[in-house]
């Protein structure tokens, strides 16, 4: 049986697609609340497919807990949080679910870390944590790192068939452990070292983010010269060996926007390139915010509070709002003494920030501006309802026939 910890956005799919694939599996959570919910037949959050697997989980027996198991295999799947400050990792939430897994696991127990940590977290802080406890590694605990890479969004279809890495102190436990994920993987898993696992997870997402930060600067040279930065980027992704991500009003998640800082936190000296494409990243929100007052100048609008944001979550088609783009831009006008600006998302049904809208029809109705900062599938589809509005359309889903439409 395996044992998965933390049934968030990671662990709940990684549990339910083993229980769906004949693995006996019981979900654990803290929160005793999410645990009831799951218990009662519902899922916790919106995604594409979930609620189907979620049924088929339920018919492979999946079971849900606020109890650690006594088992053999435990994946770990909890938030690895970093310090806004010293921009490190904080692996408290990983070392206390691993220290809670030592207090019930038998001996040989395999203990599989799936959160994302920084490269040498493992090292420092949950292999002494198991020590502590008396247990020796690789006899009495066997240690793997088995970092996810599935994609908000569309996350069924990437846990089928995204590659996948495997590390592991011991070969053995890594195939072993390849055998229990090659349950549902379709694609290839290559099983490697601890290390070598943890450095890959964090430098994907950081080619990523510099990726997004070369599209955004680009963005930004365009828009001093009056180039359609758009234009360019597709004509440049003709070339074969040329591919530029899309510019955007920030970088919002839980990965893309925190693990690249894992990097610059340990390699301060080393990680020129990479700090100065988060900065770049983070310095997408005030630019908005600056294109909104130039645009109301232009416009002879004086009045913010007839201006309202489209969007709150991360990115579109999902209900995450985690470091958000439009979040982190409320912030910066805050600091303005400004009003904030009102909002509205189909995805955020509950009170998130002031002037706050549930409706899209009465959010259009209440503004003259539309700052379009998630390109949801409901604006693409409702675009000519901003007819007669002034746009600006930070992620070029608007069409520039329905009106006086800006882009960044
Ligand atoms: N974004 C842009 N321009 C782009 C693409 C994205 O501005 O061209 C923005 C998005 O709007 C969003 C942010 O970047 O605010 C991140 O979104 P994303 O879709 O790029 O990625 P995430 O954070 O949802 O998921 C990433 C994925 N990593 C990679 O593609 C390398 C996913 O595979 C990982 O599993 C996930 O991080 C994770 O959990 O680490």
């Amino acid at each position: 049986m395996v044992n998965v910890i933390g049934l968030g956005y990671i662990g709940l799919p990684t549990a339910l697609m083993m229980a769906a694939h004949g693995v006996k599996v019981v979900g654990t959570d803290y929160n005793p609340e999410l645990v009831a919910t799951l218990k009662s037949g519902k899922t916790t959050f919106k995604e594409d497919g979930l609620d189907e697997l979620f049924a088929d989980a339920v018919k492979g027996g999946i079971e849900f807990s606020t109890e650690y198991q006594v088992t053999d295999t435990y994946i770990v799947s909890v938030p690895t949080p970093y310090d806004k400050f010293s921009k490190k990792i904080d692996a408290c939430y990983v070392i206390s679910a691993v220290q809670s897994v030592m207090a019930v696991c038998p001996k040989g127990a395999v203990v599989v870390i799936e959160s994302t940590v920084s490269p040498g977290t493992i090292d420092k802080f949950v292999r002494p944590a198991i020590e502590a406890k008396g247990f020796e590694i690789g006899k009495d605990i066997h240690l793997v790192h088995a970092p996810e890479r599935i994609i908000p969004g569309n996350m069924i279809y990437e846990l089928l068939h995204n590659n996948r890495t495997i590390g592991a102190d011991d070969k053995v436990i890594g195939e072993k452990v390849k055998e229990l994920y090659a349950s549902f993987c379709q694609g290839e898993i290559v099983v490697t070292d601890i290390r070598t696992a943890e450095m890959t997870k964090v430098v994907e997402n950081t080619f990523r983010a510099v990726n997004i930060a070369f599209a955004n600067e680009l963005a930004k040279i365009c828009m001093h010269d009056d180039m359609d930065v758009y234009e360019i980027i597709k004509i440049c992704n003709m070339h074969p060996r040329v591919n530029i991500l899309q510019p955007g009003p920030g970088v919002g998640g839980h990965c893309i926007s925190v693990d690249p800082w894992f990097l610059v936190g340990d390699y301060p000296g080393l990680t020129k390139v990479i700090g100065q494409a988060m900065a770049v990243n983070d310095s997408m929100p005030e630019f908005v915010l600056d294109r909104i007052h130039e645009i109301m100048i232009e416009n002879h609008m004086s009045d913010l509070s007839r201006v309202g944001l489209y969007g709150l979550t991360y990115k579109e088609n999902v209900d995450d709002c985690r470091e958000s783009p439009t979040l982190q831009l409320l912030e910066s006008q805050s600091r303005h003494l400004a009003d904030p600006l009102k909002t509205y998302d189909p995805y955020v049904t509950e009170e998130m920030v002031e002037h706050q809208y549930y409706d899209f029809d009465e959010f259009i109705d209440s503004v003259d501006m539309v700052v379009v900062m998630v390109g949801h599938d409901e604006i693409k589809q409702n675009q000519h309802k901003l007819h007669g509005k002034i746009v600006l359309d930070t992620r070029k889903v608007c069409s520039p026939d329905i009106g006086k439409v800006y882009y960044i």
